[in-house]
């Protein structure tokens, strides 16, 4: 796929710290959901990809699983101030979904079941920075925190990680999704406390 690349945006901590300005180090795995959890079977899920000329590359279950698959252990930093250290995932990254997907969108919209949408530059999608995740913590990934898969983008605030991921729409122009809409910061780098529109 052809990509222009802008260079990586986010930006990385100081050495020996883990927690992004303003947050702190959470108990447990809270869930936050702007709505009730869709239950999702495998058996009927699928993803997307639609470019900008409208061709759509699709991937259900059982190509899901056909594909090579990482295991990321990540920091996880929600904008409501909490941040979850070590956590284990195992998925597919995006690197190998889009490798065969031409575009020259420099943008995504990810869309889930159940309505949620998220916006975010391609690039951050791409070399090794994003994951289609369908395991945490050795099991499979449990619904509320987005089962039977999710979108993990790690380097961002947790809400650019949709749950229940069903699509990624590489567009020309920027479009603002669920949380963005309505105030919060278009990109959502945790380093930058980049939390709000004008942050
Ligand atoms: N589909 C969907 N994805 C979502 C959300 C949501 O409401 N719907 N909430 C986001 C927000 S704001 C956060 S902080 C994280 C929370 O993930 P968790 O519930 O697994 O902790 O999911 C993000 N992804
Ligand atoms: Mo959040």
């Amino acid at each position: 796929m052809t990509i222009i690349s802008r260079g990586f945006h986010g930006r990385r901590p100081p050495e020996g710290t883990k927690l992004p300005p303003g947050q702190y180090e959470a108990t447990g795995f809270p869930v936050l959901s702007a709505g009730p959890t869709p239950h999702v079977e495998k058996s009927s899920w699928e993803l997307s990809v639609t470019t900008e000329d409208g061709r759509r590359h699709t991937w259900d279950w059982a190509a899901l699983m056909a594909l090579p698959s990482e295991s990321p252990t990540v920091d996880l930093h929600c904008v409501t101030k909490w941040s979850k250290f070590g956590t284990e995932w195992r998925g597919v990254s995006l690197d190998v979904l889009l490798a065969d997907v031409e575009t020259a969108a420099e943008h995504a919209l990810v869309t889930s079941y159940g309505g949620y949408t998220t916006n975010l530059p391609l690039e951050d999608l791409l070399d090794g920075k994003a994951w289609i995740t369908y395991s945490y913590g050795g099991d499979d990934l449990a619904p509320e925190h987005g089962g039977p898969a999710r979108l993990l983008v790690p380097h961002l605030y947790l809400w650019k990680s949709a749950k229940w991921v069903r699509g990624i729409e590489l567009l020309e122009s920027d479009t603002p999704g669920f949380w963005e809409s309505v105030g919060y910061h278009n990109y959502g780098d945790p380093w930058r406390e980049q939390r709000y529109q004008g942050d």
